[in-house]
């Protein structure tokens, strides 16, 4: 099992709307009781919420399927149903969440951030809450709306002020251990790192966190070593700092060509080349690397890039390394103020939320007509088919939002085909009213239990 997990996909169920209740009340002596039909309680949502203490997905690696309560159904004596439970989702800051087809839906930064990632169905009405003047005793209720369902990655892109990159083995790990609290492994075999460490380093008055990520080597890319997508951890850095094994006896190896090879991994990761970048020479601490540090550095300020000498075991140089990184972070957040709340980005919707579209089909056998529409699709849910009653009042919601009106002028004629939704469209023969609305509210509004 792994302790580290940076990407999973989650099967969320947010809970059904419970069903709304069709009662009437009914009393000794008083046999003409009203309607008393409660609603039916809102189903749970799935949220997902940033919490400092979560470092990992690990959790949602091991059980990835989550549901949140339904909706208890409404009760006769006008007993509303009890919502559902939502379920509450602890993610790591900077979790990105996208769909399914790579669609960003929200980048969760900054503790406390919250997104409700999948709602609850809403309950469906009583017949006490669908009574009205014209319609005294409804015999039917609505029904709970299922809850939404649906399969979100969440990515986890670590928020660092400064990312450090490296060959395996430079040095990465014994820095960030020197100038910040964090206690990663240390050894001297390459891809001793597996996993992102954060440190929190302080310099002076400025607070900043540093991401160790693995090493990476030539092809990288292609999957070497341990691959690139690690590289996602160090996405939000203000600044890259390359850390170089000035001590390295391995052929072919010298401070300039190690960079030049991560500065190509990068490039091929892509998304990093405005970021700015700084060199720390590592492992000063032994003569020769000190030598040829001194001998590089005018090679790598010339390319514009500021060079640090440090040794992580003698500690050399490092308050002067740690000084200079606060000074560019505080230039970038100066830049580009760290964002403070969650960035949600929100999907356009496909069709008007008021209203609905109508458009003429081909089948194989014929033609029909379809209607999309947030409301016309939900009022289906939300209907009992098996009571006439409750069909009716579809019926009337229907023509009252003008949709037989627009059937009519769009060519639509008695007995053709009528569905509405998507995929799981519900297929109506269609039968003009003519005159819709409050004339045939009459005989609907009689239950025959007041009979
Ligand atoms: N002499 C000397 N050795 C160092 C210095 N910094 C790190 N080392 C040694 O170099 C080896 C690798 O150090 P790590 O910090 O694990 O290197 P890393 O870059 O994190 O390596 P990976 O996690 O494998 O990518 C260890 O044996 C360290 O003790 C230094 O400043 N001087
Ligand atoms: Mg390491």
């Amino acid at each position: 099992m792994p302790s580290f997990v940076d990407r999973v996909v989650l099967h969320l169920s947010a809970g059904n709307g419970g069903h709304g209740c069709a009662s009437v009340h009914r009393e000794k002596f008083k046999p003409l009781g009203g309607p008393d039909g409660g609603n039916g309680g809102r189903g749970g949502d799935v949220v997902l919420v940033v919490d400092a203490n979560t470092t990992t997905l690990l959790d949602y690696h091991r059980s990835p399927h989550r549901r949140a309560g339904n909706g208890s159904p409404g009760e006769g004596g006008h007993r509303n149903g009890a919502d559902g439970d939502d379920v509450i989702l602890k993610v790591p800051d900077g979790t990105v969440v996208s769909a399914a087809d790579g669609e960003v839906l929200a980048d969760l930064v900054g503790d406390g951030s919250r997104l409700v990632v999948a709602h609850g169905g809403r309950g469906g009405l009583g017949n006490a809450a669908l009574a009205s003047t014209r319609r005294k005793a409804p015999g039917f209720a609505l029904k709970g709306e299922p809850g939404e369902a649906l399969d979100v990655v969440l990515e986890l892109k670590s928020v660092a002020d400064i990312g450090l990159v490296g060959y395996p083995s430079a040095g990465k790990s014994s820095l960030i251990a020197a100038i910040s609290a964090a206690r990663p492994k240390i050894a001297d075999y390459p891809f001793t790192t597996l996993v992102p460490n954060l440190g929190v380093v302080e310099a002076g008055d400025v607070r900043f966190t540093v991401a160790d990520v693995p090493g990476l080597i030539e092809g990288a890319s292609e999957g070497r070593g341990l691959g690139h997508t690690f590289l996602r951890h160090v996405e939000r850095c203000a600044a890259l700092a390359h850390v170089v094994d000035c001590a390295t006896l391995e052929p072919g190896r010298d401070p300039l060509s190690d960079i030049d090879v991560i500065e190509t991994e990068l490039e091929r990761y892509g998304g990093l080349a405005d970021r700015p970048r700084f060199v720390v020479l590592n492992k000063i601490d032994v003569p020769e690397a000190r030598e040829l540090a001194e001998f590089v550095r005018a090679d790598v300020e010339v390319r514009g890039w500021q060079a640090f000498s440090v040794s992580a075991v003698s500690r050399e140089g490092l308050r002067e390394l740690t000084f200079e990184m606060a000074k560019i972070v505080s230039a970038a957040r100066a830049a580009a103020p760290p964002p403070e709340a969650t960035r949600v980005i929100l999907r356009p919707t496909a069709v008007d939320d008021e209203g609905f579209t109508i458009t003429h089909e081909r089948t194989h056998d014929g033609e029909r007509f379809r209607i999309r529409g947030r409301k016309p699709e939900r009022w289906v849910l939300q209907t009992d088919f098996s009571n006439d009653e409750a069909v009716g009042y579809l019926a009337d919601r229907l023509a009252r939002l003008g949709i037989e009106e627009q059937l009519v002028k769009a060519g639509a004629k008695a007995g053709d085909e009528v569905v509405i939704g998507g995929e799981d469209a519900v297929v109506f023969d269609w039968e003009p009213t003519v005159q819709a609305g409050a004339e045939r509210l009459g005989p609907r509004g009689t239950d025959s239990r007041l009979a």
